[in-house]
């Protein structure tokens, strides 16, 4: 059932023990959303954990209180009066959800593919980050929230916006950015972190890179990871804003080996729709950037996703 911001609100007003989680693959939104509301809540004296069923990549080590994320203890249960789910369906996160025993469930999401499944969802899909409504749902329960929250909030809104660059970025977007920076964010401090690599990354998209594909007259850039490739790159982090400048492209994407016939791919478009050419393989995502798993042999997992993409360029 889809509620109102002012109902999101009252259902943390009303728990005295929260459990926030979010998606497996967290990214900036993800951990910053919970992460952050934990900070806002625990500020109001609230009992407040993060289960998050995945590694926490190591640029999020800027963000207070990051190493209390915990992950979810096989065969353990949890219990809570609320169970918040940020950025994702219940579907997507792992463990985290099927563990947990909570009175009540609250969805939070600016995913248009949500399957709204939830009891209780809040969910503008003209948010640009899920970090967006986190602050806002803290405006709405008359909160200011603590520098270490802004902090977490911010970081997820600049990720999201490709750092205010995407088309998902309104005013109220730039408003919420800048009352955070207000509270004491440092921009500088947080882009850094957030685009900092290895030299082993660095190389590993330069490898990456060197795979590259045009296709459909040059309306598709992509690069194919099969399991050989996937050996040395070993991480695809940053490869899609590479791909993205080139000239005429409207999509671009990779397709990477995960495990046996196993590829994961990721796109990001400059007006196709490529949510829908991931729910077709049961995947999600938003117009302009969307994701799916396809489980087939490379050759054919490579020639399903680019017909999907073929059709929707002529669509
Ligand atoms: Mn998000």
């Amino acid at each position: 059932m889809k509620i109102t911001m002012d109902d999101a609100a009252q259902m943390l007003r009303d728990a005295q023990t929260v459990i926030l989680t979010s998606h497996i693959r967290p990214d900036g939104d993800a951990i910053g959303s919970t992460l952050g509301l934990m900070h806002v809540l625990r500020a109001e004296g609230k009992d407040v954990r993060v289960l998050i069923d995945d590694e926490i990549p190591r640029i999020f080590n800027v963000l207070p209180d990051v190493d209390q994320i915990e992950r979810p203890v096989k065969g353990q249960r949890y219990t809570a009066d609320l169970l918040v789910v940020c950025d994702v369906e219940l579907g997507r996160t792992g463990e985290s959800v099927p563990s947990v025993d909570a009175v009540r469930l609250l969805n939070i999401d600016h995913h248009v593919t949500n399957d709204e499944k939830a009891d209780y969802l809040y969910l503008d899909p003209d948010a640009a980050a899920t970090c967006e409504i986190a602050y806002d749902i803290t405006r709405t329960l008359g909160v200011t929230p603590t520098l270490d929250a802004a902090i977490c909030f911010y970081t997820g809104i600049a990720m999201d916006t490709g750092f205010f660059r995407f088309s998902n970025t309104t005013p109220h977007t730039m408003r919420a950015a800048a009352d955070l920076i207000e509270i004491g964010v440092k921009p500088n401090i947080i882009s850094v972190a957030m685009e900092m690599k290895s030299y082993d990354e660095v190389m590993a998209q330069v490898k990456a890179i060197r795979n590259l594909e045009m296709f459909f007259d040059g309306r598709v850039a992509a690069v194919f990871i099969d399991e050989e490739r996937a050996r040395t790159v070993t991480t695809t982090e940053g490869l899609l804003d590479k791909l993205r400048v080139i000239e005429g492209t409207q999509v671009v994407f990779f397709m990477k080996w995960l495990e046996k016939d196993t590829y994961r791919v990721s796109m990001r478009s400059k007006g196709t729709n490529v949510s829908r050419i991931a729910q077709k393989f049961d995947g999600g995502g938003h117009i302009r950037a969307a994701g799916c798993t396809i489980h087939a042999p490379f050759a054919e997992a490579r020639t399903a996703i680019l017909d999907a993409i073929g059709e929707e360029l002529n669509a």
